[in-house]
């Protein structure tokens, strides 16, 4: 049987078949994902193309991050935006490419969020990038689009997921009743379903963080990798092994794929800031995955889903994953 004819079920007759607490996907919402995957799927053929289509290095631009912006953020925001304000049932979107939220024409209360290319300084070396959404539904349709429409708590979700380019283009996306799988099938352009019910063992003996920021991190963070790296000799009886891609979505992918733990978390290099990542389009959708496939999702204090945003671009400490590691990580943080 050649493996193609076991995986039979495209992105569209999943969304039409799928149930959530026993109802239907909204044709709305369906309407907005089916116009993200099929941007994705575009993204994707541009990504691959790289350097021959004058794809790499920077754009000469800077974002509201204050980052330089690599030509294919540019090309992946600008898609996204093309490929979804068509929908009628979209109300306005979000990007971490824009300081403010941008109007569409649709009628509807669906918010798109989204970092359109995550990773991008991984592009010109050939690693794995990805874009990463999160949708919500606008509290008053009727009312104009406001920044503030956006900052509801990730438990506001109603879709969240990300598209991984790497050796495969495959999307990972829940709809609040488990998480799935699909893998781009680049002759036809469909995401065809892979991966029903994917979950995250509870325990692992694999995390991710960037070791080099070791000086910087707060102390639960530090009492937490140094008995991660003290091995079978240590406090937890066994070894760990550690991997860093520096690329969220790949990251969390492995974490969705096969456990383990990953972690941004605040460090003292920016005080002032509360991590790195941006909590509306980065945190909060990969921890609306990580819960919904049986793992846990922290800044250290708090679960990320239950955080009430303040602003559109804020940042966040995250550590997410397999879920008896975040409590492990959670009880030193009330230690301190
Ligand atoms: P560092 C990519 O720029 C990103 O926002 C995440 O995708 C990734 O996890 C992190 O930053 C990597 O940061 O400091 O290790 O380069």
């Amino acid at each position: 049987m050649s493996a193609s004819s076991t995986f039979n079920t495209n992105f569209k007759q999943y969304l039409i078949s799928a149930k959530v607490k026993g109802a239907g996907i909204p044709a709305g919402l369906q309407e907005l994902l089916l116009a993200v995957a099929h941007t994705c799927s575009t993204l994707s053929h541009e990504v691959a193309q790289g350097a021959l289509i004058g794809l790499l290095g920077s754009a000469g631009t800077g974002n509201v991050q204050g980052e330089v912006q690599q030509k294919l953020d540019v090309i992946a925001n600008d898609l996204l935006i093309d490929g979804v304000q068509g929908c009628k049932s979209l109300a306005g979107l979000a990007s971490e490419e824009m300081e403010l939220p941008l109007p569409v024409q649709g009628t509807g209360d669906y918010l798109l969020l989204f970092d359109p290319l995550d990773g991008s300084s991984n592009i010109d070396v050939n690693v794995s990038i990805g874009t990463i959404f999160s949708v919500l539904k606008k509290q008053d349709p009727a009312a104009s689009l406001q920044t503030s429409d956006f900052l509801l708590s990730g438990r506001h979700q109603v879709a969240a997921g990300y598209v991984v380019y790497g050796p495969q283009t495959t999307m990972a996306l829940t709809l609040g009743d488990g998480v799935v799988m699909f893998t781009l099938n680049k002759v036809t352009g469909e995401f065809i379903l892979i991966k029903h019910a994917v979950e995250i063992a509870h325990s692992t003996e694999e995390f991710a963080i960037n070791m080099s920021n070791m000086r910087h991190w707060a102390e639960p963070v530090r009492r937490y990798v140094d008995e991660c790296l003290a091995g079978v000799s240590g406090e937890r009886d066994k070894d760990f092994n550690m991997r860093w891609i520096a690329s969220m979505v790949a990251d969390v992918h492995r974490v969705l794929s096969r456990g383990g733990i990953f972690m941004y978390p605040w460090d003292q290099r920016e005080p002032h800031k509360p991590g790195k990542l941006r909590l509306m389009y980065e945190a909060n959708p990969m921890s609306f995955l990580v819960e919904q496939a049986g793992g846990a999702s922290t800044n250290g204090d708090q679960l990320i889903m239950d955080m009430i945003p303040t602003e559109l671009h804020e940042r966040v400490s995250v550590m997410l994953g397999s879920k008896e590691e975040i409590e492990r990580l959670q009880h030193y943080h009330s230690q301190v």
